[in-house]
């Protein structure tokens, strides 16, 4: 531990994660790092989960409002919300015994752009935060904090947090140290704000380490264990031809010089099929690929490792357990090729816009017009949240959005007539995709979007039931510009709500 404490005299502050959970009090707001289930505290959190339990067993109210940067993993989302410890949460979830706890109504949930949760947080939206808990790598000489395997928001949390628990994590890998590139400009504070001075995917601004007031420090607890690292299931044949479309559409755009033979920084989410589109780019036509996304995941570390991609900027890793291993055993390689950044500057859409990205998310459902919902099935039920979906879609050079065109095994539609709820604007999609084929909606109105969404999108099953329905909302609309018959626009989603299924019986 030594070496991972490398400042003396906060040596002194060492503690257990029960001495340090204890310093959590009820009703606390507490800023933690982690996002995607990387870099989050795991001791801390599964001491206060015990001390909750305790507390909830004598009939007292022992909660936390609780702020990362975005999904953690099940020692810190899954324990506290099996204690139901959690009265607020804020802005990613993936767990699911947490998703549980929100779609039940215990917990309240809000799903940010993860690029705006720093700014967020500093305007006080969350109240005062109490504590930042923040997993670190090391803490060197000088008292900055190493980050681990995600930025996320750890500065923001440090510099406006009361008090500050540190895990030191000794499982996360000390080669980590020179990953990140920390910059101490002003991206979320009270503006007038700083312009971010990086010019390309690759650019450094800062440096090495989190910077914090050493007084605040309360308590420093040793951890060792390892992040969610959830395994990607291999690229079925649908994400494998959504994989297909989407690299014949890149080469027809070099041809055509809309893009250059080698692309534009990729953004790309996390989930099986984006993982596909990259394993597909890793053995496509072109080279020297960069990456500018908020997530490294699997697909991406294959690219940096075949050269196809020559360096990739984000805030975090998403990796699988084998994954993890290959980087953790060859740290020397991959830190020359990866940046983390605070996730205000991977998310930031100044920055986005002016590399160009191009982003590829999934998503739940989008309607005819090409409105995307990413979060709500049923437009009630919380999947996961927004993430950096949206920083990305409004502002990158090119708007993608991949699915498979059914879900549940068929029983229901990704292309419905009219979304049940909506994260993405028509004004900010251009391109999606599903096994079916490409629709390119660049340049045409809502009519010619919904022909093109329609007859190159959506699954047969449920392809002449959207050609019936829009052609009677052509015909009967009340307005013919965004035609759309209003009894009739969600009844897909009643007739799965009541049915189970949105095909007719
Ligand atoms: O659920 O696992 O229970 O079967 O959603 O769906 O098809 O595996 O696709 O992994 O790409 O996830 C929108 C959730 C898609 C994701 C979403 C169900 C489906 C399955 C996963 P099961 P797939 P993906 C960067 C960008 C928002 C955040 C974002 C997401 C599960 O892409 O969270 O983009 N996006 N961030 O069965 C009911 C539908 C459904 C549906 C899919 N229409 N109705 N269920 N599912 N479509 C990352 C970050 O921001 C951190």
């Amino acid at each position: 531990m030594k070496e991972r404490i490398r400042n003396v005299a906060l040596r002194s502050k060492v503690c257990s994660a029960e001495a340090a959970a204890e310093l959590i009090r009820p009703g606390a707001v507490v800023g933690a790092s982690g996002f995607t289930g990387a870099g989050y505290p795991k001791a801390v959190p599964e001491a206060l989960a015990g001390l909750m339990e305790q507390a909830h067993a004598r009939g007292e109210e022992y909660r936390i409002n609780l702020i990362t940067g975005a999904s953690t993993g099940p020692q810190l989302d899954g324990v506290l919300a099996k204690v139901n410890g959690v009265a607020f949460r804020s802005p990613f979830n993936t767990d699911a015994a947490m998703r549980n706890r929100i779609n039940e109504g215990e917990t309240e949930y809000f799903d940010t752009h993860l690029g705006q949760v720093a700014g967020r947080a500093e305007q006080g939206n969350y109240g005062k935060f109490d504590i930042a808990l923040v997993e670190a790598t090391a803490i060197t000489e000088e008292g900055g904090i190493i980050p681990t395997s995600s930025v996320g928001n750890s500065q923001t949390f440090l510099d406006i947090a009361d008090k500050v628990i540190l895990e030191v994590n000794e499982w996360q890998n000390p080669g980590l140290e020179g990953i990140h590139d920390i910059w101490d400009g002003n991206v979320s504070g009270m503006p007038p704000r700083d312009i971010i001075p990086l010019l390309t995917a690759d650019g450094r601004m800062g440096g090495p380490a989190l910077r914090v007031n050493p007084d605040k420090i309360v308590g420093i607890v040793k951890s060792n264990d390892r992040d969610r690292n959830a395994p990607f299931a291999a690229p079925d044949e649908n994400a494998r031809a959504i994989a297909g479309h989407l690299l014949d559409f890149f080469s027809h755009e070099v041809k055509q010089n809309r893009l250059p033979p080698s692309l534009l920084p990729l953004q790309s989410g996390v989930g099986n099929v984006a993982n596909a589109v990259l394993e597909g780019l890793n053995e496509g036509p072109f080279e020297n690929l960069v990456g500018y996304s908020e997530v490294i995941q699997d697909g991406m570390l294959a690219m940096l490792d075949s050269g196809r991609m020559r360096v990739a900027s984000a805030t975090s890793f998403s990796l699988s357990p084998d994954a993890a291993e290959e980087i953790n055993n060859r740290m020397d390689f991959f830190r020359t090729k990866i940046i983390l950044r605070q996730q205000d500057v991977s998310n930031s859409p100044g920055v986005i816009r002016r590399l160009g990205c191009i982003a590829m998310n999934g998503m739940i459902e989008a309607d005819i017009y090409g409105n995307v919902n990413s979060t709500r099935v049923m437009g009630s039920k919380m999947m996961n949240g927004i993430g950096g979906s949206g920083d990305f879609a409004r502002s990158s050079y090119l708007s993608i959005f991949l699915s498979p065109s059914t879900a549940k095994g068929g029983k229901i539609s990704a292309i419905v007539p009219m979304a049940a709820h909506v994260d993405h604007i028509m004004q900010d999609t251009q391109i999606f995709v599903t096994e079916q084929g490409l629709a390119d909606l660049r340049g045409l109105s809502p009519v010619q979007r919904a022909q093109q969404i329609i007859t190159h999108c959506a699954h047969p099953d449920y392809k002449p039931m959207l050609q019936d329905y829009f052609a009677r909302a052509l015909k009967d609309s009340f307005g013919k510009h965004t035609p759309h018959l209003l009894q009739e626009a969600l009844s897909w989603h009643q007739r799965f709500v009541e049915t189970g299924s949105m095909l007719p019986a």
